[in-house]
């Protein structure tokens, strides 16, 4: 299976259209891309080509489930993947240099500098489970109404009415885009169940396949299995599609050396407790097996 992430990799590398970005980095990249990945006896689309930090990925997601868009929860935890954005606006912004890891550190032991420093803005967590909704009062304007908890909904959609074709959480909250750090990649999930096995696709609308790929597969075959586990359904496949997918100027060495490799293994994940909800799991709920891969591969993320 995991040849559809180096499939994907070669052949951006090599046809990709050159590109300047956002970011400034510049970027090999293609338009419109698919994978598929069939979950059943435990297993995931976890790359054997290089170490990939599953727990880091897993902690991340989490975090989403539980609404916080303040990277605080994730520093204290280690999980340093969103640090770059805060830290990079905190340097712009007050001009005042410190390192990635003192910024974190400040962030973790002073909640007020947190508050200022580490929020995201409307970021996944909130519109996955406090998606703003509005009702029209009686002077014709509108009030802030309950928010909307995509994930619940989800998850008990799938109970009552799983034949249903609207099993959707979305992040591409457009009246709010504007208030993010950055906009949602991973924007829409769709649930499906076919035979009693719970099928999910994601689209992704721009991926940065050496860094981002691998914990965005991990992750929604991760929320894909959690989902199954609530709603009573056997996992089923994971299709992942893609918009704009890219690699990174500055990823070459990464590049060179991942194509060189073959994958080996099958990696499975037990899910070894079953919470009352969705929102019940914890880092420890989480088993990996089988999982022995080649040396992790460093290149750097693009702010
Ligand atoms: N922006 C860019 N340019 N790339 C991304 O992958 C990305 N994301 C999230 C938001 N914006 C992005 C952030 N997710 C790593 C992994 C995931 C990230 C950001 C960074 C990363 O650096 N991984 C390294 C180290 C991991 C570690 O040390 O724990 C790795 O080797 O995997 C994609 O959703």
């Amino acid at each position: 299976y995991e040849w559809q992430y180096l499939d994907l990799m070669r052949r951006v590398w090599e046809q990709g259209h050159e590109r300047m970005d956002r970011t400034g980095v510049g970027t090999r990249s293609l338009f419109g891309a698919m994978m598929r990945f069939d979950l059943a006896d435990g297993a995931m689309p976890l790359i054997t080509t290089k170490r990939v930090y599953w727990k880091t990925a897993t902690r991340e997601m989490l975090w989403f489930l539980t609404g916080d868009t303040n990277i605080r929860e994730l520093c204290a935890q280690g999980c340093e993947i969103w640090t770059d954005w805060p830290h990079a606006r905190f340097v712009r912004e007050t001009g005042e240099e410190i390192s990635m890891e003192d910024f974190s550190a400040r962030i973790v032991a002073d909640t007020d500098f947190a508050a200022d420093w580490g929020e995201l803005g409307p970021v996944y967590g909130k519109q996955w489970v406090d998606w703003p909704s509005y009702e029209p009062a009686e002077d014709g304007l509108f009030r802030k109404g309950p928010g909307v908890n995509q994930v619940s909904a989800v998850v008990d959609g799938l109970r009552n009415n799983p034949s249903s074709r609207r099993h959707i959480i979305e992040g591409w909250n457009v009246a709010e885009l504007d208030g993010m750090a950055l906009p949602p990649c991973h924007k829409t999930y769709q649930f499906h169940v076919g035979e009693g096995r719970l099928n999910c696709a994601l689209y992704q609308r721009s991926c940065d396949i050496a860094l981002g790929l691998p914990f965005n597969l991990w992750s929604g075959a991760l929320l894909q299995r959690m989902i199954a586990q609530q709603a009573g359904l056997e996992p089923g496949e994971f299709v992942w599609m893609g918009g704009d997918v890219h690699l990174y100027l500055n990823h070459a060495d990464l590049v060179e050396a991942q194509l060189q490799r073959e994958p080996a293994g099958n990696p499975t994940l037990d899910v070894i407790r079953k919470p009352d909800s969705i929102f019940g799991y914890r880092i420890d709920d989480f088993a990996v097996s089988n999982y022995e891969p080649q040396p992790a591969l460093k290149a750097p993320v693009a702010v």
